[in-house]
């Protein structure tokens, strides 16, 4: 097992809900660490940056407006499989979807306000991680 990072954001429809605090303690329950957090609020141009991989989709002008429309809680996880444990945690993108006990199947409203966003891949979160935390921002999740 691959010790890793990845990045997780808590979507506006969630963060508006009052949801953070029980995603965070499916979050922690799970094993994995926050070595990272904070409440932000994207502009639209960043959520385009942010979501550029997925510009030619139909939906990306839906996706930029709804992820800049309130606040986002953004973490940084850490732990062995990190990726795919956080994946597995969120459930499928479309809520319905999504196997039952996962946090998009509980939480999420439909196929866009899915609650969560999870890295898919390693290269991926070496690529989010920095589009939100700097080295200061980033501790270490061993500490004792
Ligand atoms: P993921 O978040 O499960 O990795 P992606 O395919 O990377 O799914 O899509 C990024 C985000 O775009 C999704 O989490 C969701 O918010 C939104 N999205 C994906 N597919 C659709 C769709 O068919 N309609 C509307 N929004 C979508
Ligand atoms: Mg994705």
């Amino acid at each position: 097992m691959a010790k890793e990072r990845t990045l997780g954001i808590i979507k506006p429809d969630a963060v508006g809900r009052n949801l953070s605090g029980e995603i965070l303690k499916r979050i922690e329950a799970s094993g994995l660490r926050i070595s990272a957090l904070k409440l932000i609020r994207l502009s639209h141009e960043q959520a385009e940056r942010f979501y550029e991989i997925h510009k030619a989709r139909p939906f990306y002008g839906s996706l930029c407006a709804y992820m800049s429309s309130g606040p986002i809680t953004v973490v940084l996880l850490e732990g062995d499989d990190a990726i795919s444990r956080w994946r597995e945690l969120m459930g499928a993108t479309d809520p319905l979807k999504a196997s039952p006990g996962t946090i998009r199947k509980d939480l999420g409203v439909d196929v866009e306000k899915n609650a969560v966003h999870g890295s898919d891949a390693p290269a991926t979160a070496a690529a989010e991680i920095p589009f939100f935390f700097s080295a200061v921002e980033i501790h270490d999740a061993d500490f004792k």
